[in-house]
């Protein structure tokens, strides 16, 4: 049994061997200037704090040989994936599927699309696309994670609220116990994150815990 002391309460991981990490959509799209997110007027420098602890719980994962899951969210060059709703939300001048200094914004493979060089997916972790914001919406993920006998997850990256709280209810609904890492996870707007972190963990974790990663790390 792993303990790890969290919010509102420990959470308790009873065979690490079913723990697996998520990281959520750490693509150059989201954290640097000239994709997606800074397309719909965002300052993209407020997510790369949070690229120093996911490197770090990377680490920790990789050393235990532990899974790992990256998420990528991106369309088809056809844009056969993405929803009319989705393509016309923004109402800025530039779109999902335009083309930007990273390539084409928010299309699989495009140089935009992919996840910063500082958290690169290695060779046996997964690297799962998917065209919304829930990780478990039109993917094979809940499959995958049962095959393996999964139950447990730490969820971290960008943002907090959009797709990462987003994939923590579809997870929470499926049966698995997330645990969201707080300094591992970011937003544009840093009261939404605060705000996550408190829906997450409030009503005796309705969705989850929240605990540090310098937590995490001592109790793994
Ligand atoms: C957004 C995400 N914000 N990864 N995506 O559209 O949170």
């Amino acid at each position: 049994m792993t303990v790890i002391p969290a919010l509102p309460y420990p959470f308790e991981v009873p065979d690490v061997s079913r723990l697996a990490l998520v990281v959520i959509d750490m693509q150059r799209d989201f954290v640097e200037p000239g994709g997606f997110g800074e397309a719909l007027g965002n300052d993209v420098s407020l997510l790369r704090v949070a690229i120093g602890p996911i490197a770090n719980l990377l680490a920790a994962f990789r050393a235990r040989g532990l899974p790992i899951i990256h998420t990528i969210e991106g369309h088809r060059p056809d844009l056969s994936d993405c929803p009319p709703c989705k393509l016309q939300r923004g109402g800025g001048n530039v779109k999902i599927g335009d083309t930007g200094p990273m390539g084409r914004i928010l299309i699989l493979g495009e140089a935009g699309n992919g996840i910063i060089p500082e958290l690169a997916p290695r060779d046996g972790e997964l690297v799962l696309t998917k065209p919304g914001k829930g990780a478990f919406c039109r993917t094979d993920l809940e499959s995958w994670l049962l095959a393996r006998g999964i139950t447990h997850l730490l969820v971290t990256g960008v943002t907090t609220e959009v797709c990462v709280q987003t994939t923590m209810r579809e997870a929470n609904d499926r049966g698995f116990e997330c645990l969201l890492v707080e300094d591992a996870t970011e937003s544009y707007f840093p009261e939404f994150k605060q705000a996550t972190l408190a829906m997450v963990r409030a009503q005796g974790g309705i969705v989850g815990w929240t605990a540090a990663s310098s937590t995490v790390l001592a109790a793994l």
